[in-house]
């Protein structure tokens, strides 16, 4: 029997365990990235363990989150993670080089090899046939201290593309069938496999836009193979050494094969607020747009912000609209000017916005109330724009580009004469903005803010647990319900005592006195409970808020691994009916708790406001589970083990 790639690429970094979907394994790591608003933590984090410099092949700090500096903070920040980057040998990408995955795409990934990186779309390195996996920062620092990277075995599910993309219809309509498909939460413990003879059509960075949104599959990773494409990528990218072939054998067994004829892809839109709600274009036609963004990790390469000027050239965007457009990296920038790409988007009335992820985290560009926001982006939660009531749909740089055009939604193949163009012979390469580390273990200094405080640490797991229920959640909670990000609260990511006033802020203006008040907390949630970011925020600050444990329905893969990290027990109802029976601010009991999460995979938990047991499970096993009784990763390896 043949294997897939990422069998190929597992096995080749597999350090323990066996390749079973859902048993335990470790694989090595050789290239870590880090960004802005998770990486403080991250080389607090790594400073943490001792470790001098780190371990891995090739290790990246990059600032593209926290650009707004709208006071000392951002900057603070960005200090400290340039000298702690020189000291501990990682390079470092400033503010203003581009977005980290993007610039990790065109400058840095490599064929065959593993990334982890504390950021949910890491993935993106997919396109380039790495296998990428986002991961919560303490990984990340641990992976940096050379440690391997732990995860359940995912099943390999395979993507066969048939075809060929159609006029107007791009890479980002192919991953919002996917996600039509498979739900947000269809992609967990699963890595999808992009292959067949529709691949050879797409390129690379059309490729990441795919492996890329994967994360709102709640996917592991997504990765397409390293062929002729991803050679002359490289060769463009001047790299054509990084090249290597790296293909899964033809007679490959998936667990479940998707299939999609490009041919017959259609332009589509994730209406709010979700990236699975996904539409054909054609039925939302004729909603008013009052605000167009093309830019984000997903679509703000070279060519996505060729197609938008395609379509707007020598016209004038609709009064009604404000077009903003924010370019994937500094490259993308260099190269668009060349090709005459911005003169064409900034004559039609758009506004260049930093490289950077901005209005993506809700770091400026915030549409009007109520206002409709079509954005090229990959998650359109409730409130992420920055404007609560705003109603933000996810579409493709066609069809955001003739909504800007038109000023409501209209079918991107409707608009006659443009044909998608390759500006790639416009790539300007240009990593001088890049530092390297120094050569050398030295004696730089690593530069502190005020605002930047100690991470703290979790306290290994009490055998009994009495908590109050601090909030009841829905489905589908994502990190940023928990842990919100924007403009306000992203400057607060290195100082979690401030930070931890905002968890869950936006679904209970009143969470953060409940949490002060109960001597401990208990969250219970519906399925697919902390999808979205790998945001640690979302586990370390209801842990500095004494939540003992999350009883949910389901979890999300990075954030159920956050929980353990931070010594917060994950626990799933054995029967969900028991949701139902639950209320907030009921008094819940768990004793024997250290034993029974050794001795089997189920606990009872006591009701005592509503005078009732019932069960949950763990699905823990071997070193998650000696984290978790530890109280987390970092008293883990503190401690030696
Ligand atoms: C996001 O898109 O939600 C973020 C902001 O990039 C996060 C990381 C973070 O919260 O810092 C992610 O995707 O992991
Ligand atoms: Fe940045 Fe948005 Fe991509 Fe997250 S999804 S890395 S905020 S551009």
């Amino acid at each position: 029997m043949g294997k897939s790639l990422a069998e190929k690429i597992i096995e080749k970094h597999l350090v323990s365990g066996t390749m079973k979907a859902g048993e335990e394994i470790a694989i090595k790591i050789d290239q870590t990235l880090t960004q802005d608003a998770t990486g403080t933590l991250v080389y607090l984090q790594f400073a943490a363990m001792g470790i001098p410099r780190v371990k891995t092949e090739f290790s990246v700090s990059y600032v593209d989150h926290n650009t707004t500096q709208g006071d000392f903070k951002n900057m603070d920040d960005h200090r400290f993670l340039q000298s702690a980057a020189k000291k501990y040998g990682v390079y470092f990408s400033p503010p203003g080089n581009g977005i980290c995955h993007q610039v990790h795409l065109e400058r840095f990934g490599t064929p065959g090899k593993t990334l982890l990186g504390s950021d949910s779309h890491t993935p993106t390195g997919g396109g380039i046939g790495m296998l990428a996996i986002g991961a919560g920062g303490i990984d990340v620092a641990a992976a940096m201290a050379g440690a391997p990277f732990y995860m359940n075995m995912p099943q390999i599910i395979g993507v066969k593309l048939t075809g060929k993309l159609q006029r107007m219809c791009s890479a980002k309509d192919v991953i919002l069938t996917v996600l039509k498909l498979e739900t947000v939460k269809g992609g967990v413990g699963k890595i999808y496999e992009y292959f067949g003879p529709g691949v050879a059509s797409l390129s690379v960075p059309e490729r990441a836009t795919i492996t890329n949104m994967g994360a709102e599959l709640g996917a592991t990773t997504s990765l397409f193979p390293s062929d002729l494409v991803t050679k002359k990528f490289l060769e463009l990218e001047k790299r054509a050494e990084n090249w290597t072939e790296m293909i899964g054998d033809d007679d490959a067994s998936y667990a479940h094969v998707i299939e999609i004829n490009l041919d017959k892809v259609v332009p589509l839109a994730a209406v709010p607020h979700s990236p699975d709600k996904v539409v054909p274009v054609k039925d939302i036609a004729g909603i008013k747009v009052d605000q167009v963004v093309i830019g984000s990790c997903t679509n703000s390469s070279i060519n996505d912000l060729g197609v938008a000027a395609d379509i707007l050239d020598g016209k004038r965007i609709h009064e009604g609209v404000q077009l903003g457009i924010a370019p994937g990296t500094r490259q993308v920038i260099l190269s668009a000017v060349e090709a005459g790409i911005m003169s064409k988007l900034v004559e039609a009335g758009g506004r260049i916005l930093e490289s950077a992820c901005g209005p993506c985290i809700g770091m400026g560009f915030a549409p009007c109330s109520k206002g409709v926001s079509a954005r090229t982006f990959n998650r359109n939660f409730p409130g992420r724009s920055g404007t609560k009531d705003a109603e933000v749909y996810l579409v493709s740089p066609e069809t955001a580009a003739a909504a800007a055009l038109k000023g409501e939604f209209v079918d991107p193949r409707d608009i006659p004469g443009v044909e998608k163009r390759d500006y790639v012979q416009f790539i300007k390469i240009d990593d001088r903005m890049v530092l390297p580390p120094d050569p050398v273990e030295a004696d730089t200094e690593v530069i502190f803010g005020p605002n930047i405080k100690p991470v703290p640490l979790g306290a290994p797991v009490d055998d009994t647990i009495k908590a109050s229920v601090i909030i009841k959640t829905g489905d589908n909670i994502t990190t940023d319900h928990i842990m919100p990000a924007g403009s306000k609260i992203l400057p607060l990511r290195s100082n979690i005592p401030e930070i931890s006033k905002h968890v869950f802020e936006q679904v209970d203006s009143e969470f953060y006195n409940k949490a002060m008040a109960a001597d401990a907390g208990i969250i219970i949630g519906g399925e697919n409970y902390g999808q979205g970011s790998s945001r640690e925020h979302a586990a370390l600050a209801p842990m500095f808020l004494k939540i003992k444990a999350v009883i949910a329905k389901s979890f999300a893969r990075i954030h159920k691994a956050n929980l353990i990290n931070f010594g917060i027990l994950p626990l799933e109802f054995q029967n969900s009916a028991d949701y139902d029976t639950i209320d907030e601010a009921d008094e819940l009991v768990i004793v024997d708790v250290r034993k029974n999460l050794k001795d089997g995979n189920t606990l009872v938990i006591v009701n005592k406001t509503k005078n009732r047991e019932f069960t949950v499970v763990h699905t823990l096993g071997g070193r998650f589970l000696d984290i978790l009784i530890n109280g987390g990763l970092l008293n883990t390896i503190k401690n030696g083990k």
